[in-house]
């Protein structure tokens, strides 16, 4: 084969190429040690001394050609697969971009603001009251002298400095009645503590109270404002039951089931068969009670009630387990954004 047969052979390889690795097995075809156009400098040998040096200039001629088109094409293919990167790895900078996740309230605070919006709604005013008491004001003040029974259900977690974690918001509604003086119509929403956790308690809980004193308040006045409450807040009309109990603040006092929400009375697992579910307790404000926080019990009296925030959010939820509500598993919490 001569020098130009070879060299557009080469040429034609050269173009053929379509990456850098089948370019070098072009490169070591032609000019490798055993490649074409070494060979072609080999034959050399075989000429006279009178053909060699144009036939020797002619190989080194193509020799050096091949090289400089070999080096093109590389540059070639580097800027055909740069250019093919580039293309798929744009980023279309017009798509909207990922927004941050935006956050939600907890479902029992969804409940306590649903249980002060139907209150407020009827003129009640909003205390939270503070979590850490005293004792005057968690017991005492409450008709829970030393040594009364009632102290060992509420399991308390004491500081060194005589206060205290609230058992309950109940506190919250006695500062009330010490700085306002009657009519009162309050709600007191927040977090109380007690030593006990087992599968149906939690160290903290959620309580929301209500206190109301005025002149002639009687136990129609509880009823009215429990049956208007229940129906605002499960949004249907539910049989209510009130059955006789005892608190040491309240007399009479009492305890109140609802017809169960989700059988609607009829008895399912939810209501254990009852058909009822205990929603609330409360009562007539005891005299003592009223006259420790200095409230004259022959002029005024009032009602009261308590409720369990957690308890409420899972019979409003059909939610079974309130460890779910600890846990804070956003997969469970983000259900009720
Ligand atoms: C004052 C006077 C009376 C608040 C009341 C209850 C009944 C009651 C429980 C419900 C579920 C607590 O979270 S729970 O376990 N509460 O049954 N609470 S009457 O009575 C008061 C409060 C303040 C000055």
């Amino acid at each position: 084969m001569n020098v130009d047969d070879v060299l557009s052979a080469a040429k034609a390889a050269v173009h053929g190429a379509g990456d850098e690795a089948s370019l070098e097995q072009v490169r070591v075809r032609y000019l490798g040690r055993k490649g074409e156009v070494t060979a072609l400098l080999k034959g050399l040998s075989k000429l006279t001394p009178e053909e060699r040096p144009q036939a020797g200039a002619a190989i080194n001629a193509a020799k050096s050609r091949l090289t400089a088109l070999i080096a093109e094409r590389k540059d070639q293919i580097a800027a055909e697969q740069l250019a093919t990167a580039l293309a798929e790895e744009a980023v279309d900078v017009t798509l909207p971009g990922r927004r941050p996740g935006s956050g939600g309230l907890h479902p029992v605070s969804q409940t306590l603001a649903r249980v002060e919006d139907i209150f407020t709604g009827a003129g009640y005013d909003v205390f939270a009251g503070l979590e850490v008491e005293d004792d005057y004001h968690n017991f005492e003040a409450l008709n829970i002298p030393p040594y009364h029974p009632a102290r060992s259900m509420h399991d308390t977690f004491y500081f060194d400095d005589g206060t205290l974690l609230r058992t309950h918001t109940s506190p919250a509604q006695v500062h009330v009645m010490e700085r306002q003086p009657p009519p009162i119509r309050v709600i007191c929403p927040g977090r109380v503590y007690r030593r006990e956790s087992d599968l149906s308690h939690t160290p903290m809980f959620h309580q929301i109270e209500g206190l109301v004193i005025d002149r002639n308040i009687s136990f129609a006045h509880l009823k009215g404002t429990v049956t208007e409450f229940t129906r605002q807040f499960f949004e249907r009309d539910l049989e209510l039951r009130f059955r006789p109990s005892y608190f040491p603040f309240t007399e009479p006092s009492a305890e109140v089931d609802v017809q169960c929400v989700h059988c609607m009375g009829r008895g399912c697992r939810v209501c254990s068969h009852t058909g009822w579910l205990e929603i609330m307790g409360c009562g007539l404000v005891h005299p003592n009670a009223l006259q420790m926080s200095g409230i004259d019990p022959e002029a005024w009296s009032g009602f009261a009630f308590g409720m369990g925030g957690d308890r409420l959010t899972m019979l409003l939820h059909e939610v079974n387990d309130c460890r779910l509500f600890f846990e804070n598993d956003l997969r469970f919490l983000e259900q009720f954004r």
